[in-house]
């Protein structure tokens, strides 16, 4: 029986990384931040399974203990400050625990237990304003936001460990992957959830920013097992894991519609753009200027052919069955 320690088991990658390895007949440590409110998160549902250890990405101990306590045979990093968007409010913060935070779970790691096997979170981010289309393991990076700043010293930071060690640390560079236990405040979930409340008569507008970003987007369930399997291939290395498709916010919106029967047309351009119901004429979707932001990411479009080839991985969600399973979930949340 394998032990795995899990940081930010309580958020939407958490949650499902953990069912997956539970299923695989692991033990699961999940590093777990104090709540004012004693909720467990995404992983309530499997409280009784897992071994929580208190801790938080800032305190260098806490991670040793932590260590010292699961005697893992993988870490999963997983837990970060992953709003883009707060990034610009809080860069200290989202630094100390994106950046220096993976720096000290490493040098932990060195010191305690070197041989452990280490999955670190990368981003798609880290690609910004992109500099090839698609984006693979090969494209300069770029980063537009503190967090994706933040993400590429941890990422760089890990490829050092790997190499001035000869550590097992490998990043996987992951696109957007979504589901029904995303945060409500990204994109992909602040939609499906809105237009479930429009159903239902419980809000009648969806305000958004940039609409005409282009994200590729995948299912959070595919992308855990990407993780899984980069910690069994032979050797740690770096891996694109996209579905190679980008579709726009716009779009986004329109699918999720559909999916409750109403068809959106557009109007208007810029902050003037709305979203109209075409049979009842009712304004559904409007421009909201503080939603955008002070630097954006215009386009990821990212190719895993690296990790189809070396590990065999394909995602299994498009993005229609991924609006669907959300919308189905959002409309059962709001009834
Ligand atoms: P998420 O739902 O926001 O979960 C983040 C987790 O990190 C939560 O469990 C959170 O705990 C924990 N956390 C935050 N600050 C912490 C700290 N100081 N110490 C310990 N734990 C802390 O994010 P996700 O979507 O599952 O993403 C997982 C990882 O993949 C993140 O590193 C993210 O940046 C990265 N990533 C995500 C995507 C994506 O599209 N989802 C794409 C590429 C990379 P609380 O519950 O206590 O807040
Ligand atoms: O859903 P988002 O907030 O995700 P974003 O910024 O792409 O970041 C996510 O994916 C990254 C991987 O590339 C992860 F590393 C990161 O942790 C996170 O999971 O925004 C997506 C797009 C942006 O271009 C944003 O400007 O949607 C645009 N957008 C338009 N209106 C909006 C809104 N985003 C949010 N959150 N809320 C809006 O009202």
């Amino acid at each position: 029986m394998k032990n795995a320690l899990i940081t930010g088991i309580s958020g939407q990658d958490g949650s499902y990384l953990t069912e997956l390895l539970l299923e695989k007949g692991y033990n699961v440590y999940g590093l777990f931040r104090r709540r004012s409110t004693g909720e467990y998160g995404n992983v309530a549902h499997l409280a009784d399974k897992i071994h929580f250890i208190y801790g938080d990405m800032s305190d260098l101990s806490s991670l040793i203990t932590a260590i010292i306590e699961s005697n893992p045979d993988e870490i999963y990093n997983l837990a970060a400050q992953s709003y883009v968007a707060v990034s610009w409010a809080e860069p200290l913060f989202t630094n100390d625990v994106n950046g220096a935070g993976v720096a000290k779970l490493l040098e932990a790691v060195k010191l305690v237990k070197p041989d452990t096997r280490v999955y670190q979170a990368s981003t798609s981010e880290m690609f910004g304003k992109v500099q090839q289309i698609p984006q693979s393991e090969t494209t300069p990076f770029y980063p537009r936001s503190p967090y994706g700043v933040s993400k590429l010293y941890a990422h760089w930071i890990a490829k050092n460990y790997r190499e001035s060690y000869n550590m097992f640390v490998s990043c996987g560079i992951l696109f957007n992957h979504e589901s029904q236990r995303r945060g409500k405040e990204f994109v992909t979930r602040k939609i499906t959830n809105t237009v479930a409340k429009i159903k239902y008569g419980k809000t009648d507008c969806l305000y958004l920013g940039n609409l005409d970003s282009k994200r590729d987007w995948g299912h959070s369930k595919d992308y855990v097992y990407a993780m899984w399997k980069m910690l069994q291939h032979t050797e740690p290395d770096d891996f694109v894991i996209a579905t190679g498709k980008t579709y726009t916010v716009r779009e986004f919106v329109e699918a999720a519609f559909l999916c409750v029967g109403i068809n959106i047309v557009w109007q208007g351009k810029g902050a003037n753009e709305c979203g109209i119901d075409a049979e009842t004429k009712k304004t559904l979707v409007k421009v909201d200027n503080k939603l955008y932001r002070p630097a954006e990411v215009e386009l990821l479009m990212g190719d895993s052919t690296k990790a189809q080839k070396l590990l065999n991985w394909y995602p299994k969600y498009n993005l229609q069955s991924l609006v669907k399973c959300m919308i189905d979930n959002d409309l059962e949340l709001e009834k």
